[in-house]
């Protein structure tokens, strides 16, 4: 019996890392992207979380005209709303922003996280550069709301050209765990009894 002790305990704890990792949301709505020298907007309607980031400067042309891999805003604070095939519970919220202060860019101000509103310092980000900066905490549901306020009295553009979401897929519940581990003890029993047999004969 030992044996189909620990064969459940692993099942188990299989069962559960499996599902922690980075989370995929299947579409999102956004407040458009606006226009200044060039076009901001979100091409594909997926630049958001196609993989893909833009330059440490702002309109570097990295094949698609410059400044093609950002989305941005200037007369708007956007909202962002993800969706999710199933519910999650997203602890990590990472978003690649741009600043550039010579250009009007700057990282917002705040950022809310459904609900959670964070500040943050103009210098999270050395200027003139491109990077992730994460939120944390634990949000639970199909879908995930990002509020972003523009700095300096919004007067500031915000950059954005990725977000990327880190959590649990689904979360199992511990009766299905359980129930699902005693399914297979009679299988490994008659495994057992099987190989017994055998050895007898
Ligand atoms: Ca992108
Ligand atoms: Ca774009």
């Amino acid at each position: 019996m030992k044996k189909l002790y620990s064969l459940i305990g692993v099942l188990s704890l299989s069962a559960l890392s499996s599902l922690a990792g980075l989370v995929v949301p299947t579409s999102y709505t956004a407040t458009p992207g606006e226009v200044g020298a060039y076009s901001y907007f979100d091409d594909t309607g997926k630049q958001l979380t196609d993989g893909v980031t833009g330059g440490n400067y702002w309109a570097a042309d990295l094949g698609n005209g410059p400044a093609y891999e950002w989305v941005g805003w200037y007369t708007v604070n956007p909202t962002i709303t993800f969706q999710f095939d199933k519910p999650v519970t997203i602890n990590t919220v990472s978003i690649d922003f741009n600043r550039g202060e010579v250009s009007g860019i700057s990282i917002p101000s705040s950022v809310t996280v459904g609900g959670t509103p964070f500040s943050l310092s103009q210098d999270a980000l050395t200027d003139g550069s491109r990077g992730y900066l994460s939120f944390n905490g634990s949000w639970t549901g199909s879908s995930l709301t990002i509020g972003l306020v523009r700095r300096d009295n919004y007067n500031r553009w915000i950059f954005m050209d990725e977000v990327k979401f880190d959590g649990v897929s689904a979360v199992p519940e511990p009766s299905t765990i359980i129930a699902g581990a005693l399914l297979l003890v009679p299988f490994g029993v008659s495994a057992i009894r099987y190989s017994r047999k055998n050895r007898v004969a």
